[in-house]
């Protein structure tokens, strides 16, 4: 980085009016965002983000899946792209923050290079990637799982949300499926910043966080079926009552995750009850188990000890179960020189910084499958993430992306 470099910055204010415009499209009901992947807020943030990136003098491609990837040209038009970004998708009552804040700091930075008139020898890619949350079609990372080759297109094509509406479908439907053959562009790096969603760098004081690996997950879809009957009439001893099979695997989920603290977690956060009616024993129950560590051993001990426990349960309550994984990554160990890259940017800008796992998971999960690949974290208030509430404050997020630019440009390389 030459000297006269070493200071650049983004525009923090540019980049905090930036989030706080796409944060009206999608409007949630508690201050966040509700801009679920394929709806038509989606589509609205989709044409918004391309028409900044249309100002900022950039082209714009679109894959089969839906992302998007804008490029700003280097010196070397032969030398792979260094590719920046993260999703535009939210959770039903996310964050204004929660993936945002790495596509619009990846725009940010080429904007300031524009700014600074900095030509770089690789080209630069803003990438926007389609169903990062997977909450309303399972599994999260979808798009980027596809362009890592770790699911196939039909596949996800035919993933259904809950009324039943296809992937496929729904990216038609906004207008937002692409002609680009999926994961046929080749990358020299990837870096994604990311808000961490958990306390540690708040707690610590830390400005950023030096992503070194990423946990495991494991989703697992379990029906439980039992017998619909009136709530007043049916005698006791002759129920087949589904929601108490859900109750006591929640707490089985619990207690194996309790088991192997401190680096594991479990929780169930999707339940759907059917009938679902006030006066109806519920005959089916479908929910999904959320597993997650950082070791591979306990993460798939987790998964196997569920799998021999539940049953049981279902057996002793006169159930029926399956259990289906509709969703799954190996703990993930990011590339050493890209996370270097991360890590002097934090030092040359003078930043607090750790080294961090990522707790959750991201689309720098996948594609450290096919490039050399990097995160970014930055504080959010009180860990809170995946609610209304999630907060960063200004002078977070332009730390973020001031570390990001330098990591960026030192990978991509400045041609004064
Ligand atoms: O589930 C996750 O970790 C991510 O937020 N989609
Ligand atoms: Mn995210
Ligand atoms: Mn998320």
């Amino acid at each position: 980085m030459p000297d006269s470099r070493k200071n650049m910055v983004i525009d923090g204010a540019r980049l905090w009016d930036s989030l706080m415009e796409m944060a009206k499209i999608g409007p949630g009901v508690a201050g966040g965002n509700n801009r679920q992947t394929l709806t038509d807020a989606d589509g609205e943030g989709r044409h918004l983000f391309r028409a900044w990136c249309d100002a900022a003098g950039l082209t714009t491609g679109v894959d089969q899946m839906g992302t998007m990837f804008a490029r700003r040209e280097g010196t070397d038009p032969d030398a792979l792209p260094v590719y920046v970004g993260s999703h535009l998708d939210t959770q039903p009552t996310g964050g204004k923050y929660d993936g945002v804040l790495g596509v619009l700091g990846g725009l940010e930075i080429v904007r300031t290079l524009n700014d600074l008139d900095i030509k770089t020898r690789h080209p630069i890619v803003v990438t926007n990637w389609t169903n990062e949350e997977g909450t309303r079609f399972a599994p999260a990372m979808l798009a980027s799982g596809v362009f890592a080759g770790v699911h196939g297109q039909d596949w996800a094509y035919a993933r259904q949300d809950a009324e039943g509406r296809t992937f496929g479908d729904e990216l038609a439907r906004i207008g937002w499926r692409g002609d680009e053959e999926v994961g046929a562009r080749k990358m020299h790096a990837f870096f994604e910043l990311h808000i961490e969603q958990g306390p540690i760098l708040e707690a610590e004081g830390k400005d950023i966080g030096v992503v070194t690996h990423g946990q495991g997950l494991w989703w697992l879809q379990v029906t439980l079926t039992g017998k619909e009957s009136h709530t007043g009439s049916t005698p006791m001893p002759m129920r087949r009552n589904a929601g108490r099979g859900l109750a006591q695997i929640t707490e089985l989920v619990h207690a194996i995750a309790m088991e192997k603290q401190p680096s594991a977690v479990g929780a169930i956060g999707h339940v759907d009850v059917y009938p679902n009616s006030r006066n109806v024993i519920p005959g089916k129950v479908v929910f999904t188990v959320d597993f997650r560590s950082p070791d591979l051993a306990t993460l798939d001990g987790m998964k196997a000890r569920l799998e021999a426990e539940a049953p049981a349960i279902a057996e002793a309550l006169g159930l029926g179960i399956e259990i289906e994984a509709v969703g799954h990554f190996d703990p993930v160990t990011f590339d050493k020189g890209c996370v270097a890259a991360v890590r002097d940017a934090a030092e040359r800008l003078g930043y607090s910084h750790r080294d961090i796992v990522s707790g959750a998971g991201h689309d720098a999960c996948w594609i450290n499958r096919v490039a050399p690949t990097a995160m970014v974290m930055c504080p959010c208030v009180d860990g809170l993430s995946h609610n209304e509430a999630e907060e960063i404050s200004p002078e977070w997020a332009e730390k973020g992306a001031n570390v990001l630019l330098h990591a960026v440009v030192e990978t991509a390389g400045i041609v004064e």
